[in-house]
């Protein structure tokens, strides 16, 4: 009908048609069951679904598409994230678009105070309003974190959070960022390990650096993993593939340190879209990847 209609052709905005599904596509692969096999007990608080009127009526009349029903999902996330965190769980938010970003980092920023971001990706998600090239919010939620807009972007103005400083935020994995977004991001000062120096140093030592600088002064690490940093061999189910990426094990790597460190706070896992990913290899890759980031090992 012609409101599913529209919802569908509003998420096409936000990134492509799918990225709705993906937590179904996690849940389908088995997700908590895997968790449980790792001795914690999940409790799933449910998908988050945008309420239809705050679909925009004329999409494209703002600069940012979809605003209102990204902030719309954002307020509902915060407020999740917020209570998981004060029940003294671990909250592992699965999507969906990259622009949920800014509601569960606000969240953890408001629980824990300062906090550091290790952000993998193949983009940066660096721009701001004026900077995106597509108007599509999840090219701009890291800048959001750090303070550079765009501002409208709920709940981080509302809930006066605190932004992220640049200096403990860390890009994993990059290969795709636009030529404005690389002059903010140097302007900034946030650390970019783009695909070439994990060749030539090598994975840990990035990890190992990347630690370091999310966790100097704060109160430990949110991990917000794009899918899209892992090489689509592996990973095909994302909204923007792009070639060149992480290898299964170096995803893995870094997650398992990650949760070595003890720095962790929460973790997000992203962009899973599974209309394009027919086996849901995706979507199981998602399973392993949460696995990692929760304490599973090889021995
Ligand atoms: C591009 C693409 N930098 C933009 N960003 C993507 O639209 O801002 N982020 N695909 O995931
Ligand atoms: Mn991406
Ligand atoms: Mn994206
Ligand atoms: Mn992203």
């Amino acid at each position: 009908d012609y409101a599913l209609e529209k919802v569908k052709e509003c998420l096409k905005g936000a990134s492509c048609l799918g990225a709705d599904l993906g937590p179904k596509a996690i849940r389908c692969a088995g997700l908590v069951d895997a968790i449980n096999g790792l001795g914690y007990i999940v409790r799933d608080c449910g998908d988050i679904n945008p309420s239809l009127k705050t679909i925009d009526s004329v999409p494209g009349s703002v600069r940012l598409n979809n605003l209102k029903l990204v902030n719309d999902v954002n307020a509902k996330l915060y407020k999740m994230v917020k209570e998981t965190l004060s029940f003294g769980n671990f909250p592992l938010v699965c999507g969906g678009d990259h622009s949920l970003a800014a509601g569960s980092v606000t969240a953890v920023q408001r629980h824990f105070g300062k906090i550091g971001i290790i952000w993998v990706d193949a983009h940066g998600d660096f721009n701001n309003e004026e900077s995106s090239p597509s108007g599509n919010i999840h090219g701009t939620p890291l800048s959001a974190i750090c303070g550079g807009g765009p501002e409208n972007i709920l709940p981080f103005k509302e809930n006066n959070a605190e932004y992220v400083s640049p200096r403990n935020t860390v890009i994993i994995g990059a290969r795709a960022l636009d030529d404005e977004e690389k002059r903010l991001l140097k302007q900034a000062g946030v650390t970019v390990f783009g695909m070439d120096e994990i060749d030539r140093r090598g994975i840990s030592s990035i990890v190992e650096d990347a630690i370091k600088i999310a966790s100097a002064d704060t109160e430990g690490i949110y991990l917000s993993f794009d899918l899209d940093a892992v090489d689509p061999f592996h990973a095909p189910g994302v909204g923007t593939p792009v070639k060149g990426g992480l290898t299964y094990r170096e995803a893995h790597y870094l997650c398992e340190q990650l949760f070595f460190s003890d720095k962790l706070l929460g973790c997000e896992i992203v962009e899973l879209n599974p209309i394009l990913d027919l086996k849901n290899e995706t979507g199981e890759f998602a399973v392993s990847l949460a696995c990692s980031m929760l304490g599973k090992t090889i021995l």
